[in-house]
């Protein structure tokens, strides 16, 4: 079988035509449309595109060379063969080699149409440089508009056409969703009363759809045994008076989560912009608590929680929930945060799905604890369980590590007595 050549097609009277770029070299393997030299002339460039396939056996053309229809571009070594070695497919068939032909003379129709057309209209003048960047990111540089004489492309104009493009996308994804308005109001169906919404509620608001429309939640839901912790923190008795301690068991609750933090860094840290990257481990623990108030949920923080004993900490619990229902708590409070409990425990429910205070990464739901019976060492016996419900930032947190962080927290108020410690 013999070499084949491919030849610079009819581009009209264009002849002696200078060669900008040489994209091809021995011994490679082209595919049919491959470019294979870029043409430019006073007016345009294009690039010419192999005919047929196989591998370079010599290149006939260098930069800088002039060239004219009929001078040999390159020779490819025995065509069929290296097809083959390319494509690992029989032998070409006569119907095949006929296609062939016809596919040789649609690319040399529509390379000469082009590279006359643009000579004529002067539309993709463009410096090799850009030429070769534009290719290198996929861009078709016949779409760019140049800014140099006579409509030439530069680098330059490849980045711009680019950045156009990005912000375009940017701009589509921005777009807002419109309000759905029903065609009927709602008095037509009876007697209403429109009030203004709490300015606490429209504050929440934003926080709420951020957090519930930029991070993938997924909540775990478990129980844990508090019975000997509930037995202990109902025997608490004031050391002077003598009278029982008013301690809730969120009290508790939080510094089981504070052990719990400290064992797993990932559930105390931020990501305020995943495009960089970087995630923030915080040191500190300051355990947001939500707060159920006439003006609506405010999430005051216990200030560095692994520092304050339980009874303390019950203090303060108090302290900050009333400073929010009278409206007397510095905004600051509501920042900076390790992670929230929201706790419906006082008022009743079991499991449900609470939503991250963004920029935290986790928020653990407390429902209401109950006697169950529970099936131990194969006999029932009555415990008392508490419902929790952690959800978390699935781009930071996978479920074994959050089923995992549950199971210490459990233990940190099971028969371990973790919190007795901090009393
Ligand atoms: N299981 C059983 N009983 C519980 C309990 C639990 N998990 N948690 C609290 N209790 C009990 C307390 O021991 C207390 O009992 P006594 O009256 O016998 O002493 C009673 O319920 C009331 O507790 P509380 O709710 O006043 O106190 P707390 O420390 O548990 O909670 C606070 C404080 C500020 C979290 C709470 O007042 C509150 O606002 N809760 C609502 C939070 C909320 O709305 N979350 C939902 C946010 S998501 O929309």
């Amino acid at each position: 079988m013999s070499d084949k050549e491919i030849k610079v097609p009819n581009i009209g009277e264009f002849k002696d035509v200078e060669v900008i770029e040489v994209l091809v070299s021995n011994g490679q393997s082209v595919s049919l449309n491959d470019p294979l030299i870029t043409i430019e002339s006073d007016k345009s460039s294009v690039e010419i595109p192999a005919s047929f396939e196989g591998k370079v056996k010599s290149v006939n053309i260098k930069v800088g060379d002039k060239v004219s229809e009929g001078d040999i571009i390159v020779i490819l070594e025995n065509s069929e063969e290296a097809k083959n070695d390319i494509l690992e497919q029989p032998k070409i068939e006569k119907e095949e080699k006929k296609n062939q032909i016809k596919k040789e003379a649609i690319v040399n129709d529509v390379l000469k149409k082009n590279f006359i057309e643009k000579s004529i209209s002067g539309v993709s003048l463009a410096s090799p440089k850009a030429r070769k960047f534009a290719r290198e990111l996929g861009v078709n540089i016949n779409e760019i508009n140049g800014s140099q004489r006579q409509g030439r492309v530069i680098e330059k104009d490849v980045k711009n056409f680019i950045s156009s493009k990005i912000n375009k996308i940017t701009e589509i994804k921005e777009i807002k969703p419109k309000t759905i308005k029903s065609e009927f109001s709602h008095s037509d169906f009876g007697e209403v009363e429109v009030k203004d919404l709490p300015r606490v509620k429209k504050i929440a608001s934003t926080y709420l759809v951020n957090s519930w429309t930029k991070i993938p939640h997924v909540t775990n839901h478990d129980e844990a045994d508090i019975t000997e912790m509930e037995d202990f923190r109902i025997s608490l008795t004031d050391m002077y008076t003598g009278e029982k301690k008013k301690i809730t068991p969120l009290a508790f609750i939080i510094k089981a989560l504070v052990l719990s933090l400290k064992k797993f860094p990932s559930f105390n840290s931020s990501i305020d912009d995943i495009e960089n990257g970087k995630i923030t481990i915080k040191k500190y623990y300051h355990i947001g608590i939500a707060v159920d108030t006439p003006h609506g949920l405010m999430v005051p923080k216990i200030r560095n929680a692994d520092n304050k004993n339980i009874s303390y900490i019950s203090s303060e619990l108090k302290t900050v929930s009333d400073q929010c229902r009278n409206l007397k708590i510095d905004k600051k409070e509501f920042f900076g945060g390790s992670m929230t409990i929201t706790s419906l425990g006082g008022i009743g429910g079991s499991f449900f799905t609470p939503i991250i205070n963004y920029p935290e990464v986790a928020i653990l739901g407390v429902g209401k604890a109950q006697k169950k019976q529970i099936f131990i060492n194969g006999k029932f016996e009555s415990r008392t369980m508490l419902p929790l419900s952690l959800s978390y930032d699935h781009r930071i947190i996978d479920g074994a590590e959050a089923a995992r962080f549950n199971n210490d927290i459990k233990e940190n108020l099971g028969k371990n007595f973790a919190y007795k410690l901090a009393i």
